[in-house]
């Protein structure tokens, strides 16, 4: 593995759209015990069946720490491959590297710099010294030369691209007081198009409200194909969620993407809000003698957050009404791929959802033309 210190854009590298093929697909295994409750017992579960039914379609690898690789390799089946590497939580989305592959059918990882979603700012936990190592880990293991990026601090699951030359992230997370504060929004920009090799990057203003993360835009808005995404949307007023919703229609009504489109907004409606209930409070460890939950406390619930793996959209359900309104739309969305909906409250509480806990493997090769049909 080489690190690399020059820019994917001047050497022909991009990232590909999550809808693109993939080759695979990364997964870490729950573990940390202020993160997820009773012992992440429920949480594995929840974890297994993603797992598994993204490996319907691709190779899935998951990532255990040295105290939980018998439990990973006896919970998931045999064609899920585990690897024993330790981190600091299970993020894979976040801290796992960003591919990007260029025509002659190379790959290469971007290797951002991950500070627990904002340092000694308002990170989430200390240290993360573990995280921040597995995109290099992971590259070595692949033999893929990495981007050394680490001047930058960033999280997968804080960017989306359509695979055509648009980035899409949002003001509240990139511009947040623990990510970049020496950098002003234009050179952020700026540096989004050199890594992703995008020509436009849309600026959406908020998130999902409560998302600790500084509102990553993965919980809010996805790309479902080029000109065309899903809103995490609620029509009701009272909820503090609707101007932030509304924030973000407005952007998205106005902007057009690289290719000059307009964007075609698709409403994914909203669960009703998830709250925590004493008994998780109960079950959470504490973290340096602090709760990392507190009862009552309103979790950020989104359907948004699923993941496109090649055969499947994997999404989440939360015993709500409304899981059977946003399947039906992402079938709509999505009709060559399988929808496969998964109870997720059990990774909720650890404060993200099936898209924060994969990182996909692009495929190698001219993946474009498949991508501009894969969807149709
Ligand atoms: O990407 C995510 N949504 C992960 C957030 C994890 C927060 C740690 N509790």
């Amino acid at each position: 593995m080489r690190i690399l210190h020059s820019i994917p854009r001047e050497d022909g590298f991009r990232m590909p759209a999550e809808y693109e093929e993939h080759e695979g697909c990364i997964i870490i295994w729950p573990e940390r015990a202020d993160s997820w409750q009773y012992g992440a017992v429920a949480a594995r579960r929840a974890f297994v069946q993603v797992a598994v039914a993204i490996a319907e379609s691709e190779k899935v690898t998951v990532c255990a720490g040295e105290a939980q690789y018998d439990t990973a390799r006896e919970m998931l089946p045999p064609q899920i491959r585990v690897v024993e590497m330790s981190s600091n939580d299970s993020w894979a989305r976040d801290y796992m590297p960003t591919f990007v592959v260029n025509e002659e059918g190379e790959r290469r990882g971007i290797d951002w710099y991950f500070n627990a979603w904002g340092g000694l700012v308002d990170g989430l936990y200390f240290p993360w010294d573990k995280d921040n190592k597995m995109a290099r880990k992971f590259c070595d293991m692949m033999d893929t030369d990495v981007y050394d990026a680490r001047d930058f601090v960033l999280e997968g699951g804080s960017i989306h691209v359509d695979g055509e030359g648009t980035a899409m992230v949002t003001e509240a997370c990139l511009l947040s007081a623990g990510r970049n504060p020496f950098l002003t929004k234009e050179q952020i920009t700026e540096k989004l198009k050199a890594y992703l090799n995008v020509d436009k990057v849309i600026w959406l203003p908020r998130g999902i409200y409560q998302d600790e993360t500084n509102e990553h835009v993965d919980n809010i808005c996805a790309f479902t194909a080029p000109g065309e995404v899903v809103l995490a949307w609620t029509d009701n007023e009272e909820d503090p969620q609707y101007e932030l919703s509304l924030a973000c229609l407005k952007v998205l009504n106005q902007e057009r993407d690289a290719r000059g489109r307009r964007i075609k907004v698709h409403k994914l409606p909203l669960p009703a809000p998830v709250y925590v209930d004493d008994d998780t409070c109960e079950g959470l460890a504490h973290m340096d003698m602090e709760p990392t939950r507190t009862p009552g406390e309103r979790l950020a619930a989104s359907y948004v957050n699923f993941y496109i793996s090649n055969g499947a959209v994997v999404m989440p359900g939360f015993g709500d009404v409304k899981d059977a309104e946003a399947k039906k739309i992402l079938e709509e969305l999505f009709p060559t791929r399988k929808v496969v909906q998964v109870m997720a409250r059990d990774i909720l509480i650890g404060g993200g959802n099936i898209h924060c806990i994969t990182q996909q493997i692009p495929a190698k090769g001219k993946t474009k033309r498949k991508a501009e049909g894969i969807n149709a």
